[in-house]
């Protein structure tokens, strides 16, 4: 690896990282990871020897390559690099760095861009299944400029709209890993759902904060964190997702109701830092919970009525838009998000 690896760094939605071609990286996993670490600067709460943000929004990984499954183009795996522990952690998808794999797969020729747009098909390795990606191709190039907007990135981008198909379960095996739409946890009702990403959702008041508070201040509460982690621990074996210890799921989203014209207003720790705004399938998580009957979101939210929904999902620097379809029995079948990506550097990065 002294001669470094081919990496292109993109921002992808509201998070940064590296994105790889799967055969250019060390085959082995130990390997693999410890190569991450040394890239990233990890574990180091700074990352001051590393390509990492000291942020688990910016040290981020995907690794790319062209599909084994018929009808798909790529297959991503995402991989967090924690900041200050040496943990890579494949335990969680991102919809955020998600945004960017499709510009990246056509970039690297591993999809032909047709003139205007690109469809994409991904498949997620991490959860196993599939999301669409448009991609703006105008001339057979990628485009990153445009006039799409998204929460947390300030100016404009060329939008990439994705829309995800039957990712109920994709970690814990149900929409509902306990069948039901409340429990409780250390005397807090939860709502613990997966559609696309793990997630514990329960009421801001119930946990003793408003639920509009900076998330700076709430990382500052340590009452709060060790309520939240304590919940959470319990919550991962009965989410099907074992020992949580050391990993990044589930993620533990405190709702309130909105204040922007939203559905449902959000403070989400991912799971020990507090987001700045919210993961993308987070997000399609929280929306689905509030659009269950008897959850603690549901009776907060704004959802509106009929088969497709938009909802607004609130986050500390703006909102989050997922446009839910529903079945006949009103359960959801399809989320589709709104994001942007752009390429940011193109070159060799080394982990010696
Ligand atoms: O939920 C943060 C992010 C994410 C993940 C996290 C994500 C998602 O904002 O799909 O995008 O929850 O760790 O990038």
């Amino acid at each position: 690896m002294s001669d470094g690896v081919h990496c292109m760094w993109m921002r992808g939605g509201t998070s940064k990282g590296g994105y790889f071609l799967a055969d250019e990286l060390p085959a082995e996993t130990a390997a693999r990871d410890a190569f991450l670490l040394r890239v990233m600067g990890s574990p180091d709460k700074r990352q001051i020897d590393g390509m990492g943000g000291a942020d688990p929004l910016t040290s981020k990984v995907a690794v790319v390559r062209k599909s084994q499954h018929d009808g798909v183009d790529v297959d991503y795996l995402f991989l967090q690099v924690f900041v200050d522990r040496p943990i890579v952690t494949d335990a969680q998808n991102c919809g955020n760095i998600l945004a960017g794999v499709g510009p990246f797969a056509i970039e690297r020729g591993l999809v032909a861009a047709k003139d205007g747009r690109t469809d994409v098909r991904i498949f997620m390795e991490n959860t196993g299944q599939i999301a669409v990606a448009t991609v703006e191709t105008p001339g057979g190039r990628v485009s990153y400029a445009g006039d799409a907007r998204i929460d947390g990135v300030p100016g404009t981008s060329a939008p990439v709209p994705i829309e995800f198909k039957d990712t109920a379960g994709s970690s814990c095996g149900a929409l509902l890993p306990t069948g039901n739409a409340m429990d409780e946890i250390e005397g807090i009702a939860v709502t613990m759902i997966d559609n696309g990403m793990p997630c514990v959702v329960m009421r801001a008041e119930d946990m003793g904060i408003t639920g509009y508070e900076e998330p700076a201040d709430l990382e500052a509460n340590e009452a709060l964190r060790a309520k939240l982690e304590a919940i959470r621990l319990k919550a991962g074996p009965l989410m099907n997702l074992g020992d949580v210890a050391e990993k990044s799921v589930p993620k533990m989203t405190m709702v309130a109701k909105a204040r922007n014209g939203g559905a449902i207003s959000t403070r989400t720790f991912i799971p020990h830092r507090a987001h700045s705004s919210i993961g993308v399938l987070g997000a399609v998580s929280v929306a689905t919970a509030c659009l269950l009957p008897g959850s603690p979101a549901a009776e907060l939210a704004e959802v509106g009525s009929g088969e497709q929904r938009t909802l607004s999902v609130e986050h500390p620097t703006g909102e989050m838009t997922v446009v839910a379809r529903l079945d006949a029995k009103g359960e959801v079948v399809s989320a589709a998000i709104l994001r942007t990506a752009r390429k940011l550097f193109d070159g060799v990065v080394f982990g010696d």
